[in-house]
């Protein structure tokens, strides 16, 4: 149905490296024709030769070549451009389509059947689209090796898709600096035979990421707060990040600011159930309110309970 060449990893490759190539020809041929150019007229024209300059007052037979010339060689790039472009705007009606969200600072990749992953999966040969949805701030999705990448805008309906074309593992990251860890938002995308995938996708027990029951509760805790990026913005150490630290905070009378009421509350189970809910009630003093997203549908009450005993740990 779909034709790529299996020695791409996806069918972009060939249009966006034939535009690439041809504007690389181009400026090599006008590097090496102007620098020789320029040498032969240094060596030619040089003052024992040419002892008085002369005057040109034009000539239309000149201006006319060099704007014709030049015009129908950024029309040729252009063209080479458009070619290789205009088929990324154009998803097909069918394809498997995922959902990629980012937020501060990480990717997270949910299929039609409700898997969510951190990395990208996909079959081989097959088109697949990606919902681009950005929750906090600019991030963009790149994937060098298919050459595709997108801006993730928030609340902008956005797309990208390909046809990965080559089995195996590439870079997936966000190229729009986001902030402090922008550079955690390094992913990669596998791409598997289609039994393969089928397999992986039916498979909904390995749904990442998962919370080792093993555990104590509040190392369950903390991987709670591991798995959901917390600690990207709430250090464990007191050091101060986006957000305040976690250390200490348990039963302590945090000053905050409810509205434009200033008031204090003890940091209990009900807070910070609240504070992960609905961040932006009661906005910790000295920070900035906005900066972070409700977790609601995300962070279960079971996990936020987990939560409350790794702070309790941090206390001691
Ligand atoms: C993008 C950065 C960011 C991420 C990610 C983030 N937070 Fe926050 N968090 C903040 C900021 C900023 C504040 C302070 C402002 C406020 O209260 O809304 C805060 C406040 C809090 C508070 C109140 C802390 C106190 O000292 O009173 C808790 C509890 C909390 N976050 C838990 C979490 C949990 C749990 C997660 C992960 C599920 C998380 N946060 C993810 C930025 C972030
Ligand atoms: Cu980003």
């Amino acid at each position: 149905m779909y034709n790529v060449d299996p020695q791409q990893a996806s069918n972009f490759v060939a249009g966006v490296d034939r535009a690439f190539m041809v504007i690389l020809g181009i400026s090599v041929f006008f590097l090496v024709g102007l620098t020789i150019l320029m040498i032969v007229f240094i060596y030619k024209y040089r003052r024992d030769k040419h002892p008085k300059a002369i005057q040109n007052e034009g000539s239309t037979k000149l201006e006319v070549i060099w704007t014709v010339i030049p015009l129908v060689l950024v029309l040729v790039m252009f063209y080479f451009g458009w070619m290789g472009w205009r088929p990324m705007k154009h998803p097909p009606e069918e394809a498997m389509h995922v959902k990629a969200i980012a937020r501060m600072w990480k990717f997270q990749f949910e299929y039609e059947n409700g898997k969510i992953t951190d990395s990208l999966y996909v079959p081989i040969n097959e088109p697949v689209i990606l919902d681009l949805v950005a929750l906090d701030v600019l991030h963009s999705l790149y994937i060098p090796a298919f050459r595709v990448k997108e801006d993730m805008v928030p609340g902008q309906k956005k797309v990208m898709w390909f046809i990965p074309g080559t089995a195996g593992e590439f870079n997936l990251f966000c190229t729009e600096y986001c902030g402090l860890e922008h550079s955690y938002m390094l992913s990669g995308v596998r791409v598997m035979p289609k039994e393969e995938f089928d397999a992986w996708i039916e498979d909904t027990t390995s749904v990442a990421p998962v919370i080792d029951t093993e555990l104590s509760l509040a190392d369950q805790g903390y991987q709670v707060l591991r798995n959901n990026g917390c600690i990207a913005c709430h250090s464990v150490d007191g050091s101060r990040l986006v957000g305040p630290s976690f250390k200490g905070i348990w039963g302590h009378e945090q000053p905050v600011t409810t509205g434009s009421e200033k008031r204090t509350v003890t940091v209990d189970e009900e807070y910070v159930k609240r504070s992960i809910y609905d961040p932006n009630a009661d906005v910790v003093e000295g920070f900035n309110k906005g900066l972070m997203l409700s977790y609601q549908g995300m962070v279960s009450e079971e996990q936020v309970k987990l939560i409350v005993e790794y702070l309790k740990t941090l206390n001691e």
